[in-house]
């Protein structure tokens, strides 16, 4: 729904958990996550059943719109030709730090091994948006300055924040690809809505519950898989799903697609950039997970008519990252 500035603040107003965890919290809705709510999620794990929700990280992803986000470039730093080079070359090479280091395991010596590394935006590929990684008017959420994400890191909301915590809990799936009876997704320019969410727990016999990380399939990574591209539009939440959220008290969300929310502006709020991001991130204190792979684990609920698994999606405690990349773990 495109929405006003007005409203957009009206929403913003009642979803702020700014103080409800204590001036100092830094973990938001992840705090409706209690010791109880741990143990009867590792209930749900009953037939042994894991789906990894993380997408393949490499050259073939869905980054390169943007100049500031590529794929994962993936390079190995010492591997078995290293070893045939050096074996034919070794003397010369040895001026060379790196293969008078590598000749020093290698040469006279059939135990060897292989090293690599990776190359990598955090926002790549499957991932969670930490607290700090959006902000308006100066403001982080629990009304941290924003000033205090630098060059070294995000001092405050940083991800590695979320690292004692963890992310563990009862997870639902909201198949809305199923719902709509969509051919691949649900196509660009139908914002999924709040009462459309409720429909579907509904049609699927299954209760949102405070404290559960709910992941929402639209199908767009089930395209991108046949089309391989990355810009191709689809749709989202509608930003007024914050309200849902709040009102359902879930720990965190994630989507199959780019940006949980519907990407398509002329259903934002004129005058603001990413509205659900704000609302979720800044003013509610809710991770968002993009870039879900959720196609199996969709096909499987559907099959046995269960919507509920233990979630298992801890992030890199990357020092003051504003992300990480994670593969998420569903049990049934
Ligand atoms: C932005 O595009 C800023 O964020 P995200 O990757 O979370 O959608």
């Amino acid at each position: 729904m495109a929405g006003t500035m007005a409203q957009f603040r009206k929403v913003a107003d009642d979803v702020r958990n700014w103080g409800r965890w204590g001036d100092a919290d830094e973990l938001g809705t992840l705090n409706f996550i209690t010791p109880e709510k741990i143990a009867e999620a590792a209930t749900l794990a009953r037939q042994g059943k894991v789906f990894a929700l993380g997408v393949d990280f490499g050259s073939s992803g869905p980054q390169g719109a943007f100049e500031f986000r590529h794929n994962p470039i993936h390079v190995m730093t010492v591997d078995g030709g290293d070893a045939e080079t050096l074996a034919r070359y070794g003397p010369q090479w040895l001026r060379n730090s790196v293969a008078a280091e590598v000749s020093g395991f290698f040469v006279d010596n059939p135990f060897r091994f292989n090293d690599d590394m990776i190359v990598m935006p955090l926002q790549a590929a499957t991932q969670w948006d930490a607290l700090s990684h959006v902000y308006y008017e100066d403001k982080l959420y629990n009304g941290f300055p924003a000033g205090s994400v630098t060059s070294f890191g995000a001092y405050h909301c940083g991800i590695d924040k979320v690292d004692g915590k963890g992310i563990t809990s009862r997870g639902v799936l909201l198949d809305v690809v199923r719902h709509r009876g969509a051919e691949v997704f649900c196509e660009p320019g139908t914002p999924i809505t709040p009462a459309e969410l409720d429909d579907v727990a509904k049609a699927q016999g299954v209760e949102v519950r405070r404290g559960d990380v709910v992941l929402v399939h639209t199908g767009w990574w089930t395209r991108f898989q046949q089309n391989g591209v990355g810009a191709e539009p689809g749709a989202g939440l509608d930003w007024t799903c914050a309200s849902w959220m709040h009102d359902h008290e879930i720990a965190a969300i994630a989507a199959d697609n780019l940006m949980v929310e519907d990407p398509d502006p002329a259903n934002g709020v004129a005058g603001t950039f990413l509205p659900m991001h704000m609302l979720c991130l800044r003013d509610m204190g809710l991770m968002l997970g993009e870039y879900w792979n959720l196609g199996p684990l969709s096909a499987d609920c559907a099959a046995d008519g269960v919507f509920e698994f233990q979630l298992v999606a801890p992030p890199l405690s990357v020092v003051g990252a504003v992300g990480s990349p994670v593969n998420p773990i569903a049990i049934k």
